[in-house]
Order: structure tokens, then C-alpha cells, then sequence
């Protein structure tokens, strides 16, 4: 059974983790704090620090009215740091040690491995804010900047998360390593982020919104394998997370299908059928399809990335300790140990692509990446479905997962997004046609103007559904003037 637990707002940082009774705690986040607020002010969202804006804030834990909605300014943000309650009865729920009592200290023999998974994930958080930091100035509504800084301080708030587990849990090298999470900088050439995504620009509204649906995504899998962890606080501190990234999602997915409402609305009044008439599709200054599916192959090719090698031996001594589990492994059956099972892993042999099984318990990167690209199906699907009622004919479609990869089987191969190999030189005269171009980056940093008048809507975006929080179209999502 769940025990709930009241979130204590008495602290400098509101906590549903008895921080006020454990000074060490305390006094160590206490010291960290004011490096976050540097960090918060330097990288975080740019020329936007006093504004006023209609955020979030989580309060409780309970599902059903976990967040209060207010005006704040940024760096007054009350950056929390929540867990989901206890389990009672919780236990390590796969690997050798299946069935036994989850883990309330770090088991020293897998503190290394825990504090590795546990840094990588926080780096990725401060990461995603830098790299989406200049954004809010070509903003194309109100209510699209309101969504841009509530994704920015939930990250900051991810970052918290993990760096109380290392303060708490990892002693002095945590404390370290929490600030190393403040010194290391999306895409700096001498401490870049740790992974490759996390360097890369997010030049554009768009790439936001894909970032937003497909790495946001690979946050979404790679939470929901750390919620599985025997390492209970870990596990608790992830599912609370989780409840945040689906608004992340979200953003993204209704981003990229109200960019393509606009683009095919726009198409139809002025009686364009044929969705590759880019010229002309441009000239009415929205994006072309052809254009979405470039970004949506490169975002998604960048997050498969993110999974690691196909077949992992860091993944299965992971599985093996029981801190890091499979997607839903709670739900799975079987005996969660996976000692003499397989699976069934794409593979590039004899420059031919090949399903392979290999041993279940290596190929859990492969496994989850899977779980992650059937996720991916449910944004696309959206995107496809306002396609066809606008009436256009085109598909957005998921490239081959062997498309422009940098990590894993198919880092060293030229691979379309149909899943054709292609020699060196075919591959540079052909990839224009599969990402985006530098014409291409050029027409949509074009677009990027702002658009801030309450209510409006920059040409190449529809405006949503319903507003956040139920407000009226014309709401002040932030406060511009004053
Ligand atoms: N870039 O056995 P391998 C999120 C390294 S996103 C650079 O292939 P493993 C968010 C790897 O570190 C989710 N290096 O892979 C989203 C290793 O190096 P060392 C973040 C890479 O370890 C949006 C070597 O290659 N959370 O939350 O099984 C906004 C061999 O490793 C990359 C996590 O990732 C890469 N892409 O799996 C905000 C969860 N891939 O140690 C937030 C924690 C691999 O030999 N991380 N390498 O020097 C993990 O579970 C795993 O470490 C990984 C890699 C899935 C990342």
C-alpha cells in the first residue's frame, strides 16, 4: 500500500523528504543552491529572468492536484524536490537478487554503477535548459513561451532530484559530481554535456518540438527503466518524475501537428495540392511536409542514440544488480532474470540488416529502444491523423533505426531512412533528401519572429485546442510589459 506524504513548503526547498529534520541534507543542498541560481541565471532562458509567467509548480505528490498554477518569476521558481510515496513491501524487482527487499541505502557493490546511471541522467536535465535557452525570443505565442520555461524549470527541477540523491546517498564524490553538473555546458569543447544529443543546437521552434516529442521521449523510457530500480529512493524520485515529462511530450507532439494544421490549412486556401511544391508552399511562409519529415528523421535518429549500444554489457550487469530495470517490468512475466533467454536484435552483418537473437539479457539497450520506437507510433499517428483531415496527401513516417546513427550496430554504416545501404559518396549526394539542409535551417530560421500579442499566433503555427489550465485564448501566459 502507498503511504502519502505532505510536501513542506517551510524550507528554502520544498521537500516530501523530512529534509528539515536532516540537516546534513539541508546544509549540503544549501550549499548548492546558490551555484544552481548562477548556473539558473547564465544558461537558463535568455532576457526573460524578471518576466512574470503562468507556471506550474508541483505541491503535492498525489496524482490528482499535484501542481498549483501562478505568476512567478523564473529564478523564484520553488525548485522541489519530490519523490512518489513509499511502497510499502517494495522489492528489487529483477536481476540475481529478484524478490528480495528494495534497497533503501546504496548496496556498496553497485554504488559505482548507480552513481554513473544516476549522473548521467542529471546531466541531460541542466543540458536540455541550455540548449533551449535563447528560444523564448522568437517565441511565436504566449502560450507556446509559457510552455517553452514550464519544460525549462521541470528540467531544473529533474536536476534537483538527482542531485539530492547524490548529495544524500554518494556522500563527498556525489557533492562533486553535483558540481560538475553546473560546470559541464551543452556543446563546450572542453566540458560538453555527456551525451551526444545534449550537444547539439536546438536552433528552431520545430526542433523544439521534436526534441520535445522524441528526446523528451527517451527521458520518458530511460525514467521508466530507473523507476524500476531496486535502489528504492531512486525508484521513487523517477516515477515523479515521470508525471511532469508527460506534459513535456505534450508540448512536443501538439507542437509538430499544429505546424502541420497550419501548413496544410494554409496549402488549401491557397489551393495547393501537391505537399512537394515546397517553393510554393513556402512563399506562403509556412513549413513544407517534406521539411517536417527531415526534422522528425534527425530528432529521431539523435534519441535512439541515447540508448546506448544494441547489445550492452553495461546494460546487462545493470539488470543483473537490479538498479536498472526493463520498461514495465513490474508488469512483465516472466522471471526477470533473463539468464538463458534471447531476443531478437537488428544487426548489421555482411553489409545485409538481419534480426539476430541474442542473449536477452546483453541486448536489454535493444529491448527498450524497441519499447520506445512503438511509443514513438502514438505522436506520429496524431501527426498522420490532422494530415488527413486536412486533406492533403502525405505521411509522416519513423526513419529505419539503422538512419543516421552515431552510437551502436549501425554507427559506422549509410543507411536511408527506408533502410537501404548506401556507399560513402552515394550517401553524401543523397543526404539533403533525408536532413535537413542548410536551405532548409535557413527558411525556418526565416519564420522565427516573435509573436507575442496575447492570442496571436505566428503564421506557420496553429493555436491550440484549449488553453493551460483551462485559460481563454487571449490569456497573459507571461507578463511581456513590466
Ligand atoms: N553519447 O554499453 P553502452 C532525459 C557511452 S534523456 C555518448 O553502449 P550503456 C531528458 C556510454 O556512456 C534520458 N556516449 O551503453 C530528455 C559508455 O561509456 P563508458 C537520460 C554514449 O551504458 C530531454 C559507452 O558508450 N537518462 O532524461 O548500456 C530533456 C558504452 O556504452 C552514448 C539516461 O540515459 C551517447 N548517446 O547505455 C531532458 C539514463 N551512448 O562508460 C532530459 C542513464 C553510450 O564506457 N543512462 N555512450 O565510458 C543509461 O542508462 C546508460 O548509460 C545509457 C548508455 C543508456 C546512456
Amino acid at each position: 500500500m502507498a503511504t502519502s506524504m505532505n510536501v513542506d513548503y517551510s524550507t528554502t526547498i520544498p521537500n516530501n523528504i523530512g529534509l528539515s529534520e536532516d540537516r546534513r541534507v539541508l546544509k549540503a543542498l544549501e550549499r548548492w543552491h546558490p551555484g544552481y541560481l548562477n548556473w539558473w541565471n547564465d544558461m537558463g532562458p535568455e532576457g526573460f529572468q524578471e518576466k512574470l509567467v503562468y507556471l506550474r509548480t508541483a505541491v503535492s505528490v498525489d496524482l490528482d492536484g499535484w501542481a498549483k498554477f501562478g505568476y512567478v518569476r523564473m529564478p523564484e521558481y520553488r525548485w522541489g524536490i519530490l519523490l512518489a510515496p513509499q511502497e510499502e513491501g517494495r522489492v528489487i524487482p529483477c536481476g540475481e537478487q529478484a524478490g528480495e527487499p528494495a534497497w533503501q541505502e546504496v548496496p556498496g557493490e553497485h554504488r559505482a554503477m548507480l552513481r554513473r546511471l544516476i549522473v548521467i541522467q542529471g546531466d541531460t536535465e541542466p543540458a536540455s535548459v541550455e540548449q533551449q535557452r535563447h528560444l523564448g525570443k522568437t517565441a511565436p505565442s504566449l502560450y507556446d513561451m509559457r510552455n517553452l520555461f514550464q519544460v525549462n524549470v521541470e528540467e531544473g527541477r529533474h536536476l534537483w532530484a538527482m542531485v539530492y540523491l547524490l548529495q544524500k546517498y554518494f556522500g563527498r564524490d556525489g557533492r562533486e559530481e553535483a558540481e560538475e553538473l553546473l560546470r559541464r555546458q551543452s556543446g563546450h569543447e572542453d566540458h560538453p554535456r555527456m551525451l551526444g544529443a545534449f550537444n547539439e543546437a536546438t536552433p528552431d521552434w520545430l526542433s523544439f518540438f521534436m526534441f520535445t516529442t522524441f528526446t523528451d521521449r527517451d527521458g520518458k523510457m530511460q525514467l521508466e527503466a530507473l523507476a524500476q530500480s531496486g535502489f528504492d529512493p531512486l525508484s521513487r524520485t523517477c516515477r515523479f518524475m515521470l508525471t511532469e515529462e508527460a506534459h513535456h511530450m505534450f508540448v512536443g507532439a501538439t507542437g509538430v501537428q499544429r505546424v502541420i494544421k497550419r501548413t496544410c490549412q494554409a496549402m488549401k486556401e491557397a489551393g495547393i495540392e501537391d505537399p512537394y511544391d515546397i517553393e510554393a508552399i513556402r512563399k506562403l511562409g509556412v513549413i513544407d511536409l517534406p521539411t517536417i519529415q527531415k526534422k522528425c528523421n534527425l530528432h529521431f535518429s539523435l534519441s535512439l542514440d541515447l540508448f546506448g549500444s544494441e547489445v550492452s554489457t553495461n546494460a546487462a550487469n545493470a539488470f543483473n544488480a537490479g538498479v536498472k530495470g526493463r520498461y514495465k517490468e513490474n508488469r512483465i512475466n516472466d522471471d526477470h532474470k533473463l539468464l538463458s533467454d534471447t531476443y531478437p536484435v537488428m544487426r548489421l552483418i555482411d553489409s545485409e540488416i538481419k534480426l539476430v537473437d541474442e542473449p536477452a539479457l546483453s541486448a536489454l539497450n535493444a529491448r527498450l529502444r524497441d519499447d520506445y520506437v512503438k511509443d514513438c507510433d502514438k505522436g506520429i499517428t496524431l501527426w498522420n491523423n490532422t494530415i488527413r483531415k486536412e486533406g492533403i496527401d502525405f505521411q509522416i513516417t519513423l526513419p529505419h533505426v539503422g538512419f543516421h546513427r552515431q552510437i551502436g550496430e549501425f554507427a559506422a554504416a549509410n543507411i536511408t531512412p527506408c533502410g537501404k545501404l548506401l556507399q560513402n559518396g552515394a550517401w553524401d549526394s543523397a543526404k539533403d533528401d533525408f536532413l535537413p539542409s542548410k536551405a532548409d535551417g535557413d527558411y525556418i530560421a526565416s519564420l522565427m519572429k516573435p509573436c507575442w500579442e496575447p492570442g496571436k499566433f505566428a503564421n506557420w503555427i496553429a493555436p491550440p485546442k484549449v488553453g493551460i489550465d483551462n485559460k481563454p485564448g487571449d490569456f497573459e501566459y507571461v507578463k511581456i510589459e513590466g
